[in-house]
């Protein structure tokens, strides 16, 4: 398959096409005046980011004979499993998504905050009762956006038990399970809107001796007013921001911390002490101009342990009807580093993402408005909250200039880091500790490695287990937000384009393309030994399961009906059942089918009923029986040769 993959690549005319490059990003971002905020950003002005920047030249992408002999190849032959799980965030689709990598083939998509008729996510009563409902019944919410997926740790690597996904819009936290891949729980933060990134811990803050996730730390984007009941409406210097703890089990909202300026993504440190997220809004600006007017924006760190004993002692205040224990970590009350809950490392202007280095020593915050990479070690943030460094921005070890746009940040393992650039439409690959020598004033360090054209816009990057201390090296992805002419034209609408790199050799090679539905915003790469899924569900697993045919039937209680039902290939347990016009009618629908891959589906023509029953799985759903008449209960997921006559009647009499 190697040879066809180099067809594919050689009958490619010009994989780079620069000539699309910033056509539309640019043209964006001019009208709103962005390159006012650029003009700082000389790119020429630094001789190693120039002259690195000289291979982007050439064309760069030349994927063809290289990248097919290099072993590393995405097409899987018919048969042949992919060798890692790519976790997605499904953007303003509000759901998440199973890639099989490096093959990029989608596997599965995960409902979380959207309604999905296939499966009757948001339909039946057991994913209801998980997104949330308003008194009568409907979906609190109907739309979700989700952006930033996370796995759970244990000793520094993923442990397969669960992910995390935010909505920004509604700020939700959401929980994938690990071994079902499926939503099981949803918590709403109070008191914050534009909920953007999250991060477990990777170690107990508290007692060293939990190397595994127990917390998930959330940041906020917008501020509001505190609480958001219609007072201080047009008084933005006094809308406020909270960074939330969630935990990892219970899902419950353990404390929020008040913060000068605004939050964007979060990171988390391996020895578990300290959290920390990007700040683009230090100014507290309601508008942009105002949000890009300062030089130096921020990181704010923050001290889990002192949070958590603050608490424990009651200096905590509670917001509005929340009864979240709320601390101060504004730097007014912060003062003293030894006793401060949290630390502000200033950074240039804007900054845009905030990852955590595989051996833990550095969280590397991105410029986006400064073409520079910031470069943080903990060890002396660690100092600074110590009281033995008298300045937390001497914390900042390198801060060098990478190309335009800089936003998200993975890493090989090896020392190597690769930022995306949004602007230039890049990936830079640098090295860690060169850019620490050139920034201490080694001007011959040459910290730029690599770049690749991507195409076009590059957002989130992750590598296989780059966010793990077992980051492997193998190969990365790139969400870049616009295809453009990557694909066949279908209208307005353009997929965007997933790009798969090839990271093991000191040049990258550009692997493959992949047209994705918007937005697949961010992504984790996790090898697949580490995930163990389990493919028939528990009877035991619904309290209310039909675990007999024979427990089917129609009981009623005045006007609300249960009927208990089970499914058997190629037929339900009752061959038709009768309830009266103006009955609640509850459904319990239990799979008795053992068998792997033997899903069944349950529709009701005119009620706007249908999910899918996975074996030994029980769902149900709710409904007023307000037509009278015959409607045919039919298996809509495809389960046996008699799948069309898999089918039951419900006869609803006339009052
Ligand atoms: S942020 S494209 Cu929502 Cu992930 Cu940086
Ligand atoms: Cu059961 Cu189709
Ligand atoms: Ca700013």
């Amino acid at each position: 398959m190697n040879e066809a993959k180099m067809n594919t690549v050689e009958a490619m005319p010009d994989p780079s096409r620069r000539k699309f490059l910033n056509t539309a990003a640019f043209a964006g971002l001019a009208g709103a005046g962005l390159s006012v905020g650029l003009s700082a950003c000389n790119k020429e002005s630094t001789p190693a980011a120039s002259s690195a920047a000289a291979p982007a030249a050439a064309p760069a992408a030349a994927p063809s004979a290289k990248a097919a002999s290099s072993g590393l190849h995405t097409h899987m032959a018919p048969g042949e499993l992919d060798t890692y799980y790519g976790v997605w965030s499904g953007g303003h689709s509000g759901e998440c998504r199973i890639l099989g990598l490096p093959s990029g083939r989608e596997i599965k998509r995960i409902p979380t905050f959207n309604v999905d008729c296939m499966s009757g996510w948001g339909i039946t009563n057991e994913s209801k009762k998980i997104i949330g409902t308003r008194p009568d019944g409907r979906l609190k919410y109907m739309t979700g956006d989700t952006h930033h997926v996370h796995g759970s740790y244990k000793d520094g690597t993923y442990d397969g038990k669960y992910f995390w996904v935010n909505d920004k819009i509604h700020s939700r936290l959401a929980r994938i399970r690990g071994d079902v891949f499926e939503c099981d729980a949803i918590t709403e933060i109070p008191n914050i809107q534009g909920f953007h990134g999250i991060f477990p811990d990777r170690r107990d803050p508290v007692d060293a001796s939990i190397n595994y996730t127990t917390r998930v730390f959330c940041g906020n984007e917008f501020h509001l007013p505190k609480p958001n009941d219609g007072r201080d409406l047009d008084e933005p210097e006094k809308y406020g921001t909270l960074f939330t703890c969630v935990d990892a089990e219970t899902m419950k909202v353990r404390w929020q911390v008040k913060v000068d300026g605004n939050m964007d993504l979060v990171a988390s440190s391996y020895d578990g002490r300290f959290a920390a997220s990007n700040q683009y809004n230090t100014e507290g600006g309601a508008r942009y101009e105002d949000m890009m007017s300062a030089e130096m924006d921020a990181c704010v760190f923050f001290d889990v342990a002192r949070i958590e004993q603050a608490i424990k002692d009651g200096k905590f205040y509670t917001v509005g009807d929340s009864n979240v224990p709320v601390v101060d970590g504004t730097k007014a009350a912060n003062t003293d580093p030894k006793t401060a809950l949290t630390g502000y490392v200033p950074v240039p202007k804007n900054p845009h993402g905030v990852n955590a280095t595989p051996d833990g020593k550095y969280f590397i915050c991105s410029g986006k408005l400064s073409p520079t990479t910031t470069t943080i070690d903990l060890a002396k943030v660690a100092d600074w909250f110590d009281g033995k460094l008298d300045d937390i921005r001497k914390a900042v070890v390198a801060e060098v200039e990478v190309g335009l746009g800089p936003l998200h940040t993975t890493f090989d393992g090896r020392g190597n880091a690769f930022t995306t650039l949004f602007l230039d439409s890049q990936i830079v690959k640098w090295n860690i500790e060169k850019a620490i020598q050139f920034f201490n004033g080694d001007k011959s360090a040459q910290y730029v490695v690599d770049r690749i054209d991507v195409h076009y816009q590059p957002g989130h990057i992750n590598a296989s287990m780059g966010e793990t201390k077992e980051a492997d090296g193998q190969f990365l992805a790139v969400g870049c937000k616009f295809s453009k002419d990557r694909f066949l034209p279908v209208g307005p609408m353009h997929p965007e384009n997933e790009q798969l790199i090839d990271i093991r050799g000191e040049k990258m090679v550009l692997l493959a393309d992949h047209p994705v539905h918007p937005e697949p915003h961010d992504f984790v790469i996790v090898k697949r030994e580490l995930i163990h899924t389990k493919q028939v569900c528990n009877l035991d697993d619904h309290p209310l399961a039909v675990k007999d045919a024979k427990d089917s039937g129609v009981f009623r209680d005045g006007n609300k009906v249960t009927v208990k039902i089970a499914s058997l290939a190629p037929a339900y347990t009752l061959r038709e059942f009768t309830v009266r016009q103006g009955d609640e009618v509850t459904i319990i629908l239990t799979n008795l089918d053992k068998i792997e891959d033997l899903t069944h589906g349950w529709a009701i023509p005119q009620y706007d009923i249908n999910f899918t029953v996975n074996p030994q799985e029980t769902k149900s759903v709710t409904f007023k029986a307000d037509k009278p008449g015959v409607f045919w209960c039919y298996c809509t997921h495809f389960c046996h040769a008699l799948h069309l006559e898999m089918r039951t009647r419900m006869l609803v009499e006339a009052a």
